[in-house]
């Protein structure tokens, strides 16, 4: 009986089977339990040798039980160990990634240009007040220049931002003790304009404001066309035409030169050879009066420009509902611009 379970065990190939060969020896049933079983058949002298014989018998399959038991989970564990064993040296699965924003870019980058000849990163509020929007900004309640800027009101002292010249006000404001500002604000702005490929409701703006004693058109001048020829080349020229904010006095819109007028590359750029992008001007004495500043001691420059309208000319796109509809195919194009 023993030798014939060993020779079993030994053959057994897995835990199933294993416990089987348990269960017909060692179990309820099983052939040395009915030998156990058989005993009080037996004589008296028989008993002890029997039972004697059949404990061993029954110690040494229970430890060839475990031992193979033990050999058969360690199998097991090498098994899985292998199949599940992991090939470091396999290529990764890609993770697509995303991107900043072309607009974000853009602005980022003219933030960039202007840090660099010294101006600060500033901020101000999309919800503001009729004050700072207008007001400050010597636009008096009745001012026919209002109509300018077709305007959302939350309520009649309270708007949506219709361009980021408030953040001139408050920043002056914020610097009572009169010291020079040289800053730059860029934001989100509304206006109840009609959507089309140049004009949108929401849109960026970024802002500049230099206020020193001494501050002259010829700052200006400089400054943007240092900014112009550092974004879009040092081929472009830059023009100022006569124009009129009643923030400013005099006032001037920047036109910027077509690079090539071949094929598509000129589509935005049609007749003239010149596009506008930007507004800007010598800050009127009533805003730097109303800010604290006194106008015959201070003077500065302010300008105003859509990086919208700058990125399309840069990249020639040619609708400006591109930035917005989120469109994966259009934004992936921008990605290592
Ligand atoms: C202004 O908003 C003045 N605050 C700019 C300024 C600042 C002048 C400081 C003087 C001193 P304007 O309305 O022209 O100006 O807008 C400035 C720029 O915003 C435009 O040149 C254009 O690039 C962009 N812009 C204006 N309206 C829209 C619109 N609906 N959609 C997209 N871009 C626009």
């Amino acid at each position: 009986l023993e030798k014939e379970a060993i020779e079993k065990i030994e053959q057994a190939t897995d835990m199933k089977e294993l416990q089987s060969i348990k269960v017909a020896y060692l179990g309820k049933k099983g052939s040395l339990t009915s030998v156990l079983r058989g005993m009080g058949k037996l004589s008296k002298e028989e008993r002890p040798v029997i039972g004697e014989l059949a404990n061993k018998v029954r110690e040494t399959i229970t430890n060839a039980i475990e031992q193979k038991n033990e050999g058969l989970e360690q199998a097991v564990l090498e098994e899985k160990l292998q199949k599940e064993a992991i090939d470091v040296t396999l290529p990764g699965r890609p993770v697509p990634t995303g991107g900043p924003h072309l607009l974000t870019k853009i602005v980022e980058e003219i933030e960039d240009l202007f840090i660099g000849m010294g101006f600060e990163v500033r901020e101000g509020p999309e919800v503001e007040t009729d004050y700072f929007n207008f007001e400050a900004l010597n636009l008096p309640k009745d001012h026919p220049a209002r109509d300018m800027q077709d305007t959302f009101y939350i309520t009649n002292e309270l708007l949506l931002r219709t361009h980021t010249s408030p953040v001139q006000a408050r920043t002056m404001k914020a610097y009572d003790d009169s010291k020079s500002v040289k800053m730059i604000c860029p934001g989100k702005v509304y206006r109840r304009d009609t959507d089309d490929a140049t004009h949108s409701h929401q849109f960026t703006q970024i802002e500049g404001l230099f206020v020193d004693k001494d501050v002259k058109m010829s700052d200006l001048k400089g400054i943007l066309d240092t900014f112009a020829k550092k974004l879009f080349g040092e081929d472009r020229q830059i023009r100022l035409r006569p124009s009129f904010f009643p923030f400013t006095e005099p006032s001037v819109e920047m036109d910027i030169s077509c690079k090539v007028c071949n094929g598509d590359g000129c589509s935005v750029c049609k007749g003239s050879g010149w596009i506008e992008i930007l507004g800007a001007g010598m800050v009127h004495p009533n805003v730097l009066s109303m800010a604290g500043y006194d106008p015959k001691v201070y003077s500065g420059f302010a300008f105003g420009m859509g990086p919208e309208r700058i990125a399309m000319l840069k990249y020639g796109i040619k609708d400006i509902r591109q930035f917005y509809t989120n469109d994966v195919r259009f934004l992936k194009q921008f990605h290592n611009a």
